[in-house]
């Protein structure tokens, strides 16, 4: 039977060559075996607009694979991730994939399944809430995606450069999910199992919430681990506990 991949958090940029050749191994190999794949966000370090196509040839060099994966009968799926949520819809066409709304509930083999990048869950960090809100907000995306390519390079780096700053002084427990919201969010879509990535804490947690048995798949990112430990499979019912 073919399989069902999630991967997420591959920041892939051209100074990463290891996780860039990773990733055109895994497209090679796993992925092309695969029935379908999920990426749930942070496929990219950045995307500052559909014309990063134009402007990158890097960019465009991983488009054209994921798009050469399609074509060889995968279905791909992707979902914004807190790098990449500029990904808009020619990048899709190019890519011969579709972007999916977070979160998004999907069923595999009867097994119904939520899907999220996980950045929405991590409500304790109150600075990156207010600052995802203004960044998601449609009117600035668009006053955004007027600028030149070049001006937003530049505030995408200096975005960068204050989250960094901001993370330094953050306790490491605030920047993972908060439980509370974990739990209301197995209420709110029925206690179905969830996968997501974004904290970089990969693991199989099991909640128990109302006395339903809850499963929170935690996908790794791709710094400089093996490529097996990226892709949590559960389209065999025995990869869940
Ligand atoms: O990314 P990561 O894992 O290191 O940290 C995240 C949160 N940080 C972010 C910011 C991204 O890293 C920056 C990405 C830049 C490219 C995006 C596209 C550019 C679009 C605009 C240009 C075209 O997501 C971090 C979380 C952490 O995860 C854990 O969950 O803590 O959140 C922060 O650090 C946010 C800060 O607390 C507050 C915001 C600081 C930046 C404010 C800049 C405002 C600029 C406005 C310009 C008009
Ligand atoms: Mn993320």
């Amino acid at each position: 039977m073919r399989q069902t991949l999630f991967i997420s958090d591959l920041h892939l940029h051209e100074t990463r060559p290891q996780t860039t050749a990773a990733f055109f191994r895994f497209l090679e190999s796993e992925a092309k075996d695969a029935e379908s794949l999920y990426i749930l966000g942070d496929l990219f370090e950045y995307w500052v607009g559909d014309d990063q196509l134009d402007h990158d040839e890097f960019s465009g060099r991983i488009c054209t694979a994921i798009g050469a994966l399609a074509d060889s009968d995968v279905a791909i799926y992707f979902m914004h991730g807190n790098r990449d949520f500029l990904v808009g819809s020619r990048f899709a066409e190019a890519a011969h994939l579709t972007i999916l709304n977070d979160p998004t509930t999907i069923t595999i083999d009867e097994r119904q399944l939520l899907l999220l990048h996980g950045d929405t869950l991590c409500t304790d960090d109150v600075a990156y809430q207010t600052y995802r809100a203004m960044v998601r907000d449609p009117c600035w995306q668009a006053d955004i995606l007027a600028k030149p390519y070049s001006e937003r390079i530049a505030l995408a780096h200096s975005i960068r450069e204050q989250s960094d700053a901001a993370k330094a002084g953050k306790p490491d427990d605030i920047m993972d999910v908060s439980i509370s919201t974990v739990e209301a969010v197995f209420r709110e879509y029925g206690y179905i199992d969830m996968i997501h990535g974004h904290t970089h804490r990969p693991a199989t947690h099991v909640h128990v919430v109302d006395e339903h048995r809850c499963s929170r798949i935690v996908l790794a990112d791709w710094h400089d681990q093996p490529m097996c430990h990226r892709i949590a499979d559960v389209s065999t019912p025995a990869a869940l506990p």
